[in-house]
């Protein structure tokens, strides 16, 4: 039985669905509301000591982090195998991943959704602020998991407020993207002649790079390769599934909008 703990348009969310999908697995939903901060609350704190989704329940074993996820899926669930055979591939597999994991997109979408988007989701790290030290009092055994978890949204506060970091963040948008082209130069997919979990992680970011209205970074080139990759990628039935479906309902929508706006 497999259990996944996401929210839906979560980036992370995305990239583990997009596994799932690639492998037919069947798989149970468990919605958490970021909006509404349930990510925050004690059981699920308890579960996911960063408190942050995705999490992956297996015959009861949890497994935290989107990385760490789809490598156990492949391990578990090898039809297809999403891992190259060839030393080399998987070498570069992991460091096509590892750039992607180090990237702050979280920064990149904090700080450039526009709107009421953007506005939401300004204020919902504030409210973490705010939140996270109530929360640490009234559950002293998890003293510890709280305190890392508002250091680190101290840190994402004061980032996305300040647009000259974000401008710094978003300027190293294109020479991430002159890597992933020049690759595309050599290969078909990021490891060579098969599809494979360094393919997944970049169609989450691609695909959320290009919501962001950062896709005129290679819509602008008749050459680009990523042009050609990305529709290869929005071509598979598993980007359908995985992100085209990935709409939020709409009872987490108002819960999340009253959570923000009017604070119950
Ligand atoms: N390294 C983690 C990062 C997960 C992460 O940051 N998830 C975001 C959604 S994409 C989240 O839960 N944010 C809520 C929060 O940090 O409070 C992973 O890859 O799973």
């Amino acid at each position: 039985m497999l259990e996944l703990y996401y929210f839906p348009g979560s980036l992370c969310s995305q990239k583990v669905k997009l596994v799932l999908a690639e492998k037919k697995l069947k798989w149970s939903d468990r919605l958490i509301n970021l909006l509404t901060f349930e990510n925050l609350q004690p059981n699920y704190i308890r579960l996911n000591p960063k408190g942050v989704v995705p999490t992956l329940v297996h015959d009861g074993k949890v497994i935290c982090d989107s990385a760490m996820i789809i490598r156990y899926l492949d391990e578990e669930f090898p039809n297809p195998s999403l891992i190259p055979n060839e030393l080399v591939l998987r070498k570069r597999m992991d460091v096509w991943v590892d750039l992607q994991n180090r990237f702050p997109m979280r920064e990149v979408m904090y700080g450039n959704y526009k709107g009421i988007d953007g506005i939401v989701l300004q204020r919902s790290v504030q409210i973490k602020e705010k939140l996270i030290p109530q929360l640490m009092q009234a559950n002293p055994e998890l003293k510890e998991r709280y305190a890392a978890k508002l250091e680190d949204v101290k840190q994402w506060n004061q980032t996305i407020r300040d647009s000259q970091k974000i401008a710094d963040i978003n300027a190293q948008i294109e020479p991430l993207l002159e890597q992933l082209e020049h690759q595309l130069s050599q290969t078909e997919w990021l490891c060579g002649e098969t599809y494979s979990l360094a393919d997944v992680v970049w169609t989450a970011v691609l695909n959320r790079l290009n919501e962001l209205n950062f896709g005129y970074l290679w819509k602008d080139n008749s050459q680009s390769k990523i042009a050609r990759y990305f529709q290869c990628l929005k071509d598979r039935p598993s980007f359908q599934a995985a992100i085209q479906q990935d709409k939020m309902p709409l009872f987490m929508i108002t819960a999340g909008l009253r959570r923000i706006f009017l604070g119950f």
